[in-house]
C-alpha cells in the first residue's frame, strides 16, 4: 500500500470544548460539514472522530480487493468546481487506497486537520432544554458543549459480527473487513470468509489470488455482473472533466445519481431476444446499478420485468461457472432485489483449484474450533484467518449504540421503539438542534451526491437559524409520520422488501424489519427539499431560543 493510512498532524486544540457546531465522524459527510459551517459560514466547529484517522468507510476497509462500485467520475466531491477540475483518477472505479489518498488530499486543501480529534469516540450527547444546547461525551470522559449537533455517523458503518460458538478459541487471525488490521496479509495463507455481499464478493475476488485456499462460507448466494473495471486513457477523463457541469446536473436530477441515463423502456415492451441483447450490452458495459436500472425502467418494480434480469444472470453463472453442484449452489432464485453488486470475475474465480464453496444454509456452521470453521456435516475446515465479511447494522447502528438523548431525556431507542424514522432523513422530532446526514429514510443512491445535498440543506439550515438569533430547528411529529409513510409507500411499490437485506435492516438477528430509505431517487429528494424550503420550510419548527442560551 503507497498511500499513507492517516493524514498529517495537527488535530484539534485538546482545550477547546464549546462551540457554535459539533460534527460526529470524519467520513466524507463529517469532512463536509466541516468545509461548509466553518469556511464557508465561519462557526466554530469541532469534528469527533472515533478513528485514528480520517476517511471513515475508507480507512477502515483495508481489506484486499476494497474498492468503490460508483464509477470514479462520480465518486467524488461536487461542490468545487475547482476541486474537480484538478483531481485525476486513471481507473474506472476507485481502489480503497485511492479514495483515501484523494480524501487526504481535500483535508489539507481546505485545512481541515486542525478542528478534527481523532481517537475520540461519542459514547452520548443530551439536549440541554433550559440552554438550547447540546452537551457531547466522549468514551474519555471529557465534554463538548454546542448549539447544533451534526451526526455524520456514516449508513454502513457499525461492524455486524455474529456470535457464533467458539469464536474466542480460534487460534488464528479472525477479523471483520470494516477492521482490516494493517499488518495482515493473506498471501500463502489458508483463509475462509463468511459472507458474499458486496464486501465479500470483493474479497474473494482478490484473496483467491494470493492466498494458499480459500474456503467460502456463503448463505445466500447473489446476483452479480461484470463491473468493466480497467484503466481509463488521460484523453477519456479530460473529456469528462469539460463536461462536468452536465454530468453533475444529469447526477442530481437522476434517481440512483450513478452517472448514466436510467431507462425509460419497460423490459415487457420489447422482445425476448431484444431484453437478451440489451442485458448482453449491459453485462458487456459493466456495473451493476446500470444493469439493474440502465436495461429497463421495470426491473426493480415489476416481477416480470425482474425474473427476466435475474434469468439473465443465472444463465450467465451456468455458462461460467464450471464444477455443476457449485454452480447451483451460486444460483439465486429469490427475486434480484438486494443492493445490485458488480465485480471483476466472482463466479469465475470458483473455477479456481485453491478456492471451495460451503453454502451454509444446507450445512450451516455449528461452531468455530481452535483450527477453523466446523460444519453440520462433521467437516472442520482448517484455515489460518477467518475474515468475517458480515456486513453492518445500518443507518441507525451508530445512532443507537450512543446514549442519545433529546426533549426531557428522551433516549433515541425510545423514540425510534417501533423503527428509525426522520423527517427528510436529516432530522427527527424531539431531537432540537440535532441533524443527521444520511440518517434513517434519506435517499439510496450513489451516495456522495446524496451526502452532499444533505449537507448543503443542514448547513443552510443552519445559517438561517444563526441568523435568527440561533434559533432551534426541529422536525414535528406530523412531519415525520408524513415521511416515514412517503417512504414506506415507495418502498413497497418495488421488489426490494421481499429479499432480506441490509436495505430494511433484515441482516441483523432481532432487528425489527423497517423501511429505512427513501427509494424515490436524488432528483425527487431534492425537488421535495426544494418544496419544503419555498413553503417555509414545512414540516419544521423553527423557535426562538431560550433566554439563558442568548443570554
Ligand atoms: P462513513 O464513511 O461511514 O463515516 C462515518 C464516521 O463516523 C466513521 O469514521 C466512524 O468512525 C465515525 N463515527 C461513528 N460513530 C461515531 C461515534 N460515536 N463517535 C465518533 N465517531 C463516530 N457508497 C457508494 O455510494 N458507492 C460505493 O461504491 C460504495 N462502496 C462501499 C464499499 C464499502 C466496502 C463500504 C463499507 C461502503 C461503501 N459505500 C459506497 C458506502 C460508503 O459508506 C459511503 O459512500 C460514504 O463513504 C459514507 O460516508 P459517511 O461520511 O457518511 O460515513
Ligand atoms: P452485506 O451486503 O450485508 O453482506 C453480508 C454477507 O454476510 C451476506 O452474504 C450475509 O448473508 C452474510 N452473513 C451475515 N451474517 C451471517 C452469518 N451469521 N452467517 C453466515 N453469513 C452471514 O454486507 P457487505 O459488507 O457485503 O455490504 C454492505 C454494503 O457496504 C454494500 O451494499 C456496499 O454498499 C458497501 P445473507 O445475504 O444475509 O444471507
Amino acid at each position: 500500500m503507497t498511500t499513507p493510512i492517516r493524514a498529517a498532524a495537527p488535530t484539534a486544540d485538546p482545550t477547546d470544548t464549546d462551540f457554535d457546531a459539533v460534527v460526529v465522524g470524519a467520513g466524507f459527510a463529517g469532512l463536509y460539514s466541516l468545509h461548509k459551517l466553518r469556511n464557508e459560514q465561519g462557526l466554530r466547529v469541532r469534528v469527533l472522530e472515533k478513528g485514528s484517522g480520517v476517511g471513515g468507510t475508507w480507512f477502515f476497509n483495508r481489506y484486499p480487493g476494497a474498492k468503490s462500485d460508483t464509477e470514479s467520475f462520480v465518486y467524488r466531491y461536487s461542490f468545487d468546481d475547482d476541486l474537480l477540475r484538478e483531481y485525476d483518477w486513471t481507473t474506472r472505479y476507485l481502489e480503497q487506497e485511492d479514495i483515501l489518498a484523494y480524501i487526504h488530499h481535500v483535508v489539507e486543501r481546505y485545512d481541515l486537520m486542525k478542528d478534527i480529534r481523532l481517537d475520540t469516540e461519542v459514547t452520548g450527547a443530551a439536549w440541554d432544554e433550559s440552554r438550547d444546547r447540546w452537551t457531547v461525551r466522549t468514551a474519555a470522559g471529557e465534554e463538548f458543549t454546542c448549539t447544533y449537533l451534526v451526526n455524520g455517523l456514516g449508513l454502513l458503518a457499525k461492524t455486524n459480527m455474529p456470535d457464533i460458538p467458539g469464536m474466542d478459541h480460534f487460534e488464528g487471525r479472525l477479523v471483520h473487513t470494516n477492521a482490516w488490521p494493517e499488518d495482515l496479509d493473506v498471501a500463502g495463507k489458508r483463509v475462509g470468509v463468511i459472507g458474499t455481499g458486496s464486501t465479500g464478493t470483493q474479497f474473494i475476488i482478490a484473496a483467491a489470488k494470493t492466498a494458499e485456499n480459500l474456503t467460502v462460507f456463503q448463505r445466500s448466494p447473489q446476483y452479480c455482473v461484470p463491473s468493466g473495471n480497467g484503466p481509463v486513457d488521460p484523453a477519456e477523463v479530460a473529456e469528462t472533466k469539460k463536461n462536468f457541469d452536465a454530468i453533475w446536473t444529469q447526477v442530481r436530477g437522476s434517481s440512483v445519481a450513478f452517472g448514466f441515463e436510467e431507462s425509460a423502456i419497460e423490459a415487457g415492451s420489447v422482445t425476448e431476444e431484444q431484453r437478451r441483447q440489451v442485458f448482453q450490452q449491459a453485462w458487456d458495459r459493466g456495473n451493476g446499478f446500470h444493469f439493474m436500472f440502465g436495461t429497463f425502467s421495470d426491473i426493480a418494480t415489476n416481477p416480470e420485468a425482474n425474473e427476466a434480469a435475474a434469468t439473465f444472470i443465472r444463465s450467465k453463472i451456468a455458462e461460467i461457472v464450471e464444477d455443476p453442484e457449485t454452480a447451483r449452489a451460486l444460483t439465486p432464485t429469490e427475486p434480484y432485489a438486494k443492493r445490485p453488486l458488480c465485480n471483476e470475475g466472482y463466479y469465475e474465480t470458483f473455477n479456481r483449484d485453491n478456492v471451495s464453496l460451503v453454502p451454509v444454509k444446507e450445512n450451516p456452521i455449528v461452531r468455530i474450533t481452535p483450527r477453523g470453521v466446523r460444519t453440520a456435516d462433521g467437516v472442520e475446515h482448517e484455515v489460518d484467518i477467518l475474515v468475517f465479511a458480515t456486513g453492518f447494522d445500518a443507518v441507525d447502528g451508530n445512532y443507537r449504540a450512543m446514549d442519545l438523548r433529546g426533549r426531557g431525556g428522551l433516549h433515541i431507542n425510545e423514540h425510534w421503539a417501533d423503527a428509525p424514522t426522520s423527517y427528510l432523513g436529516i432530522t427527527t422530532a424531539n431531537f432540537p438542534n440535532m441533524f443527521m446526514i444520511l440518517g434513517p429514510n434519506g435517499p439510496f443512491t450513489n451516495l456522495l451526491p446524496s451526502i452532499e445535498t444533505q449537507v448543503e440543506y443542514v448547513a443552510e439550515l443552519i445559517e438561517s437559524a444563526v441568523a435568527r438569533g440561533r434559533a432551534v430547528v426541529e422536525a414535528t411529529s406530523e412531519a415525520e409520520t408524513g415521511w416515514t409513510a412517503t417512504c414506506e409507500e415507495i418502498a413497497h411499490m418495488t421488489l426490494f422488501p421481499k429479499t432480506a437485506s441490509w436495505i430494511f435492516g433484515a441482516n441483523i438477528p432481532g432487528k425489527k424489519r423497517t423501511v429505512m430509505f427513501f427509494l424515490g431517487g436524488l432528483g425527487m429528494y431534492r425537488q421535495i427539499l426544494a418544496d419544503v424550503r419555498e413553503n417555509g420550510y414545512r414540516g419544521l419548527r423553527i423557535t426562538e431560543p431560550a433566554r439563558a442560551a442568548v443570554a
